[in-house]
């Protein structure tokens, strides 16, 4: 059962019917070759395993100006001047298309859903309007809602943070903004709710107390957490790591930075990580590396599926069509148990010279086919004998004797050099690494 098509007053995307599987022979550019909702893999379909959302800002909100140049794209939905009006037409194309992807979630920023308003509860009460109508729409086609969060970093106020602000009164206006959000996420049904440190950082390391400012920002999230759980979400509260851009450098910088820190403040579990892969690739690390990382650790929380761009480095948020990343990303999903109550989130735009909006979809459709991919190519190696076998075997000398009782912690750095005289120089192991990227690559070939 495909979900309910919306459709408002206007069509915002004349010609284009819901998305459907067609299969790997087709050659449809708005079908799916390999995402099949109802198939069935490793036990989950694949609408089960890869909780696909679409993101309002980058798909609704920009219109591929850059800072060189204006938009690209005149989307049609934002063309009324007046905040509710445009707010609307842009939720009944936002819906339109949700539907007609057939995604099963969709996310959003309090001020990309609704417009600022003049004071706090100007603000408040743009946002309620449009929770109002989102709510309304939800119930009409089916669509949930995989996070929320709020944008404390775009208004010139926040130039210089939101919670780690020096003034404290910006930090109070960011918590009003996330106190509101916090409530439009919960009377959406939201299963996460997001923070991402846009400009938690700093530009000046000699003007800044980074001590402090970081005490500032646990205190913060203590709080929201407080809040959040008062009143009524039960779901999970996610940081988004990200070292750099806009500012020189967020304290959020990648997984393992953010795990030590919520562990320090004694915010893990009730908060985990939602792993972006461009901003793994902005910290110098791969996708798999920040999500593998945030697995072990117990707090792989959700992602944000998009790639960068080799080249430059920046945080170019592309569509994620890179299969060699969605096989490795998916292994450490599958392994981790999955993603749920995360899903795996479209932060990810449309090239400037994009401008048709067919691209709209066909890019979502090219990310959800490659996860898709990905997923099936994830599932096909770890049940591949050999893949364990090389991966665990490389441990074996810790499975028994003195390697385990050195993981047990009976051996001390005395016991561990008498060991050492006794044997002599260690026997060469090949770390076999060829060998795994050729399994890899013949498990690819294989098909989806
Ligand atoms: C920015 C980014 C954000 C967060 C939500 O790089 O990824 O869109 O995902 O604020
Ligand atoms: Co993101």
């Amino acid at each position: 059962m495909s979900r309910t098509v919306f459709i408002g007053d206007t069509e915002y995307f004349p010609g284009i019917g819901q998305i459907r599987y067609e299969g790997p022979d087709s050659d449809n550019p708005l079908a799916f070759k390999t995402y099949d909702r109802e198939r069935v893999v490793a036990g989950k379909t694949m609408e089960e395993h890869l909780r696909f959302a679409v993101c309002y800002w980058h798909t609704f909100c920009a219109d591929g100006a850059d800072p060189f140049g204006p938009g690209t794209r005149p989307n049609a939905w934002a063309r009324a001047s007046e905040g509710l009006q445009r707010s609307k037409d842009r939720m009944d194309a936002a819906f339109e298309f949700f539907t007609k992807l057939d995604a099963p979630f969709w996310c959003f920023h309090d001020f990309d859903m609704a417009w600022e308003g003049a004071s706090v509860a100007a603000s408040e009460k743009n946002l309620q309007a449009m929770v109002d109508m989102a709510k309304e729409r939800q119930a009409e086609t089916g669509m949930r809602l995989l996070w929320g969060t709020a944008n404390v970093f775009s208004n010139p106020r926040y130039m210089n943070g939101a919670s780690t602000n020096p003034d404290f009164n910006v930090l109070a206006y960011a918590a009003s903004q996330v106190k509101a959000a916090i409530d439009a996420t919960v009377e959406l049904g939201g299963q996460n709710y997001v923070f991402w440190g846009g400009r938690e950082g700093y530009a000046c390391l000699q003007t800044t107390d980074t001590k402090r400012e970081l005490a500032h920002l646990a205190m913060f999230l203590a709080k929201a957490r407080d809040y959040g759980r008062a009143n009524g979400f039960d779901g999970t509260f996610l940081v988004e790591p990200k070292p750099m851009e806009p500012m020189y450098h967020q304290y959020d910088a990648d997984a393992q930075t953010v795990t030590g820190f919520l562990r320090e403040h004694g915010l893990a579990g009730d908060f985990k990580l939602n792993i972006e892969a461009n901003h793994a690739t902005l910290a110098g690390h791969t996708f798999a590396h920040d999500l593998r990382m945030a697995a072990d650790a117990g707090l792989l929380g959700s992602i944000d599926a998009n790639r960068g761009n080799p080249q430059n480095g920046w945080d170019t948020d592309q569509f994620p069509t890179d299969l060699y990343d969605a096989v490795h990303g998916m292994m450490v999903v599958l392994e981790a148990g999955g993603i749920a109550p995360g899903g795996l989130n479209f932060d990810a735009r449309v090239r400037r010279e994009s401008t048709d909006p067919e691209d709209l979809f066909i890019a979502h459709i090219g990310g959800m086919d490659a996860l898709a991919r990905g997923l099936v190519i994830a599932d096909r190696i770890l049940g591949d004998q050999r893949y364990t076998e090389l991966k665990d075997g490389r441990y074996a000398s810790f499975d028994s004797g003195e390697g385990r009782r050195f993981e047990n912690g009976e051996l001390g750095l005395v016991e561990l050099r008498d060991l050492a005289a006794k044997n002599g120089e260690p026997a060469q192991t090949s770390g076999k690494q060829e060998l795994m990227e050729n399994l890899i690559n013949d498990a690819i070939v294989r098909g989806c």
